[in-house]
Formats: C-alpha cells, sequence, structure tokens
C-alpha cells in the first residue's frame, strides 16, 4: 500500500470524527440542565432555587429601565458587569453547596442558590 492510497482513507476517517465530535457535543449541549430566575421591581424571582449540580442558571433582566448584576461576592467571584432590560446573565454551578448572591448597585437585592 502506498501514502497515496492511505490518504482518502485517512481524510474520511478524520471528518467522520470531527462530524461525531461536532454531533456528540451539540446533543450535550442541549441535555444541559437549565433554570432561570426573573429580576423585577428589585427582586429575585424566586428569591431561593434549588438546582441540580452541573446546571446553568440565567438571571433575566425584566425590568422596564433599570440595570441589574447577580454578584456570588462571597464565592469570591470578581463583580459582575451590569445588565439591562432584555439582557441576561448566565453562571453554571458544578459543585453542590450554598451560594449566596447579591446585586452589586443594590446590595438590598439578595438571593440564594442551593446546588444537590
Ligand atoms: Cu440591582
Amino acid at each position: 500500500m502506498t501514502c497515496t492510497k492511505l490518504k482518502p482513507h485517512r481524510i474520511a476517517k478524520g471528518l467522520l470524527a470531527a462530524w461525531l465530535l461536532a454531533t456528540s457535543l451539540s446533543a450535550h449541549a442541549g441535555e444541559m440542565p437549565t433554570a432561570e430566575v426573573e429580576i423585577l421591581k428589585y427582586q429575585f424571582i424566586p428569591q431561593e432555587i434549588t438546582i441540580p449540580a452541573g446546571t446553568t442558571l440565567r438571571w433575566s433582566n425584566k425590568e422596564k429601565r433599570q440595570y441589574h448584576s447577580v454578584w456570588f461576592e462571597q464565592a469570591g467571584d470578581p463583580e459582575p458587569g451590569y445588565f439591562f432590560p432584555g439582557e441576561s446573565y448566565e453562571r453554571t454551578f458544578d459543585k453542590p453547596g450554598v451560594y449566596p448572591y447579591h446585586c452589586g448597585p443594590h446590595p438590598e437585592m439578595t438571593g440564594t442558590v442551593r446546588v444537590e
């Protein structure tokens, strides 16, 4: 067997591997659990949420004008940027535990994420 005869076979194998990887990645992304918290009238709704480990939590700003942030300061996160009405913020929780958070510009806005 010569190299020229092997090449097309190798390319086909490479394409198949790339296709399988892309397929498994998209299937994995589709199966990833997500949960949502709404922000309205300076409140996180629900204020406490329990999620399984590996869940991506999305906070959606439903205010008319007010921006907010979601800051896990006690977990050691740096202060995140603000997000405006119509925008959202996401964070994935891989480890079980209790994660309190608050809004950067409005520290009286608090919430808790329980990861099981
Ligand atoms: Cu706020």
